[in-house]
């Protein structure tokens, strides 16, 4: 039996992560079998520390925040495994790439934003949806969380950006304009997407 693709979709918030993974995995579920999950997974024990610092009732060192958020994906890595193996396509609203943008926007070293991800499911595809920090400020919601200011989500695209252009990851990314109608990004979506499916059909699962 074939694997399961590790489809992780990224981008600034209020990019349209959540509303594209959506129609991506009722879309999929047409041909093979597939499970949506998302980072922050806000209903464990390390997700509720996390849900409360990013809803600025709690506080929490730069680092120690980071490595729950990582410790959040590795909580969950070897169901994720578990899921591939079986066959299952797992598309992931938020994973890695996520972890280290925002953390580097801070300014923590980006060695040391890499380093507790090392070891974790690698994806098949990293499907970025691009979007100008004024579009999505002017989406629904914005501006409710901690990280939902322009300075943080400007440095957080540029940080985006350069991992896209990292050796280390660039084979793994397609970058979408997440600008246009929820119809466009979607059709624009479904085509990266198969890079991933078609990358799972022919090699094995790596590790990041
Ligand atoms: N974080 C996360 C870290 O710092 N480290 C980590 O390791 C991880 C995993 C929470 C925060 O955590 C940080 C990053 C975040 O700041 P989250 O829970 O994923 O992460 O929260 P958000 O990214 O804020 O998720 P949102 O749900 O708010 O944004 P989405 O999913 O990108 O956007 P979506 O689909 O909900 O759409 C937003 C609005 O835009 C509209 C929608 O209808 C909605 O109103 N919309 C469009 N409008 C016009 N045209 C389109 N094409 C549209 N698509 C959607
Ligand atoms: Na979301």
């Amino acid at each position: 039996m074939p694997r399961g693709a590790l489809i992780v979709i990224e981008g600034l918030d209020r990019a349209g992560k959540s509303t594209q993974c959506d129609r991506l995995v009722t879309r999929l579920k047409t041909s093979t079998p597939t499970l949506l999950r998302k980072f922050p997974d806000r209903t464990t024990p390390i997700g509720t520390m996390i849900d409360a610092y990013l809803r600025s009732t709690s506080d929490l060192d730069d680092h120690a925040v980071h490595l729950l958020f990582s410790a959040n994906r590795w909580e969950a890595s070897s169901a994720i495994k578990a899921e591939l193996e079986a066959g299952v396509t797992v598309v992931v609203d938020r994973y890695i790439y996520s972890g280290i943008a925002f953390s580097r926007a801070k300014g923590l070293d980006g060695a040391w934003c890499r380093a507790p991800d090392v070891g974790l499911p690698r994806p098949d595809v990293a499907i970025f949806l691009d979007i100008s920090e004024e579009a999505a400020a002017e989406r629904g919601g914005y501006g409710e969380e901690r990280y939902e200011k322009k300075e943080m989500q400007r440095k957080v695209r540029q940080d985006f950006l350069e991992l896209r252009d990292d050796e280390r990851d660039a084979g793994d990314w397609a970058v979408v304009d997440a600008g246009q109608s929820v119809e466009e990004v979607e059709e624009n979506i479904w085509k990266a997407a198969q890079k991933g499916i078609e990358r799972a059909r022919t090699k094995d699962l790596r590790t990041v």
